[in-house]
């Protein structure tokens, strides 16, 4: 089969062309139905790509096994791929257009000999959304189908999409024979093209995910005049039902699934909040005719981190799990039930690698293993999920893993101290891209693995969203990880966090007067709500505390990563960055000059 129609006339020419390099046994036209979905699953469990789960407790779920040495996303081996270096900036790894080009097409030489060839046309957003755009993959895993057709709108109305618009960015996808050392994924936003091999990993082979939705996409974004961001989206509705919605930019594992399905403490729910859940990774973001920025989540389902997922901290995803779901690198139970670190029940008897499980050879699930799930399972998903024309954002927020140092939550003074506050962004390292964990390292806007294009040009474009007429949100910065002497965490996060998101909605209706600092606004003493909650005034104290000598020193740390930028700086930024320094000496003497007086 082939695609019909005479716009898809390059479709059909580039899948005949990438068929002549990779000599595939035969071409298969995914249409997305779920007859097709049910043959692939049969063909896995058939392959052993597959195994079966429990039917009883985890009807039609199953888990797949990666190859141990392919668990995460691999950063030293992602390439930005345009012609001028600079325009990939430090931010990136870069190859030559045409090295790269050479390079990877060697190694899809014959690549899908004896391999069936899968053509994913699929949607980012809801089918009819102008925000949304439209992308096809050419994969030979079938796992890979089947997580596409979880994680997007796929098949036959993308298709028809692809027919009616002639546009599309190519995602060229091949396991390889999985050697590290013969693995690639290279993005060339001028092609709109992505080029994969020798991973068959989540955001390695996913290719609408990070490569498209975020690498390519940004780079589309700042010609086009929007955002592609690595956020959650979540609707925060208030006992008047009146619903904020706030989008927040944290590092891979850093509480983006948790936050977007946030179950309201016990005070908040008895009080009439609800919380609707949007988006868990990607958020895409458009100015409106009324000047605020209206959101889509372009994916439509979640690619979840599994440990740490248990009755106590997200039993919305607990609850999403319950059927129709693909596991990737968990243990087993002794009743084939999914088992992780922190599930909170069960033991485990088989390993992520198929070991008998044995503590001695370290956690029983892989610390990145993950669940793909559609979006519509959750108890909490919003059904303006589907509007074509977004959601409006209220709050921007920014946060990361700072065990020390970071406050609860500050609000930057406005957009472009905000955007100072994201592209000074910093975050322990964790086990959602391989390399060490517990590393401190900046993250612009949570961006660094993700953004396709030099980050001082994507500071700016940030910029020029402050125009006349626009109503932009607010930006605020959290942390939930701060860690005390003992190494405990400070704030019991999950459901708790709500307290602070509404702080930053009563920041928003302008009902929270704050503490001005030289960082940002911070919660006025009792300001938050505290009713119910397990933390000691002291600590809480701490935790709203603004450490003036130590924001100096961090203020010099930001300085030196964003000079490493170098001209493309904006002056904007430079200028903001000595204005928040100006700050905090001024901070400074006026403490030194009230100890003297
Ligand atoms: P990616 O899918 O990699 O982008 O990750 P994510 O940002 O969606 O992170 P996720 O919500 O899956 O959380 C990652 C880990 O952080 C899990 O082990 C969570 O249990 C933990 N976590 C999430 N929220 C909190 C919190 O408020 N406090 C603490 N201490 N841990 C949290
Ligand atoms: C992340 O690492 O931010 C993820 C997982 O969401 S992956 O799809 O592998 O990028
Ligand atoms: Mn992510």
């Amino acid at each position: 089969m082939r695609a019909h129609g005479s716009s898809l006339d390059a479709l059909n020419r580039w899948v005949d062309e990438v068929a002549r390099l990779t000599e595939p046994a035969s071409i298969r036209w995914c249409d997305g139905s779920d007859a097709e979905y049910a043959g692939l699953v049969e063909t896995m469990l058939a392959s052993g790509d597959l195994l079966p789960l429990n039917a009883e407790t985890n009807p039609r779920s199953y888990l797949h096994r990666s190859h141990p040495s392919d668990v995460a996303r691999v950063e030293h081996l992602t390439f930005v791929c345009t012609p001028d270096e600079a325009d990939a900036g430090p931010n990136n790894h870069w190859m030559a257009p045409a090295e790269a080009h050479a390079k990877i097409d060697a190694l899809f030489a014959g690549a899908m000999r004896g391999r069936t060839m899968y053509v994913i046309p699929y949607c980012m957003g809801p089918i009819d959304s102008p925000l949304a755009r439209c992308g096809v993959e050419i994969t030979d895993s079938p796992y890979v189908v089947a997580n596409m057709r979880i994680m997007t709108r796929m098949g036959a109305a993308a298709l028809a999409r692809i027919e009616r618009e002639g546009r599309f960015v190519k995602g060229l996808h091949s396991t390889g024979d999985l050697d590290p050392e013969r693995r690639f994924i290279m993005h060339f936003p001028e092609e709109l093209s992505i080029k994969s091999i020798g991973s068959g990993y989540g955001g390695n082979a996913l290719l609408g995910k990070k490569c498209h939705a975020l690498r390519i996409a940004s780079h589309q974004a700042r010609r086009e005049g929007w955002l592609a961001e690595h956020m959650l989206i979540v609707g925060i509705e208030n006992p008047k039902g009146e619903k904020h919605y706030i989008a927040a930019a944290f590092p891979s594992a850093c509480g983006k699934t948790n936050l977007a399905m946030l179950i309201p403490t016990e005070g908040y729910r008895k009080a009439g909040w609800k919380v609707w859940t949007v988006g868990d990774d990607i958020c895409w973001m458009t100015p409106g005719d009324d000047g605020r920025l209206w959101a889509i989540n372009p994916e439509a389902g979640y690619f979840g981190v599994a440990p740490g997922t248990g009755a106590n901290t997200n039993p919305t995803a607990l609850a999403t799990l319950g059927h129709d779901a693909i596991f990737t690198n968990v243990a087993v139970t002794a009743d084939g039930r999914p088992w992780w670190e922190g599930l909170g029940e069960g033991e485990p008897v088989t390993d992520w690698q198929g070991r008998p499980f044995d503590a001695a050879n370290g956690p029983a699930a892989h610390p990145n293993s993950r669940f793909t799930v559609s979006a519509k399972q959750c108890p909490s998903w919003a059904p303006e999920s589907e509007d074509a024309a977004g959601v409006p954002i209220s709050a921007i927020v920014f946060g990361g893993r700072r065990p020390s140092l970071v406050p609860l939550v500050f609000e930057a003074n406005d957009w472009a101290h905000g955007v100072l506050v994201g592209a000074a962004m910093g975050s322990e390292t964790t086990a959602a891209a391989t390399g060490a964990v517990g590393v401190l390292r900046r993250d612009s806007m949570a961006m660094k693995p993700f953004c396709g294009y030099n980050f001082a040009d994507y500071f700016a474009h940030w910029l020029s969203f402050d125009k006349p007429g626009a109503k932009l949100p607010r930006i605020f910065h959290v942390n939930w990880f701060r860690k005390d002497a003992d190494g405990r965490f400070m704030w019991p996060g999950y459901g708790d966090n709500l307290r602070v998101l509404d702080w930053m909605i009563q920041r928003v209706a302008g009902l929270a007067t704050g503490h001005e600092t030289p960082i940002g606004t911070v919660p006025a003493k009792g300001e938050l709500n505290t009713e119910g909650l397990d933390v000691s005034p002291a600590t809480l104290d701490e935790l709203t505390r603004v450490d003036v000598e130590g924001w100096i020193e961090e203020l010099n740390a930001i300085g030196t990563y964003l000079d490493g930028f170098g001209e493309r700086m904006p002056e904007r930024l430079k200028a903001e960055r000595l204005r928040v320094g100006k700050a905090l000496e001024a901070a400074m003497e006026n403490r030194a000059t009230a100890a003297t007086a």
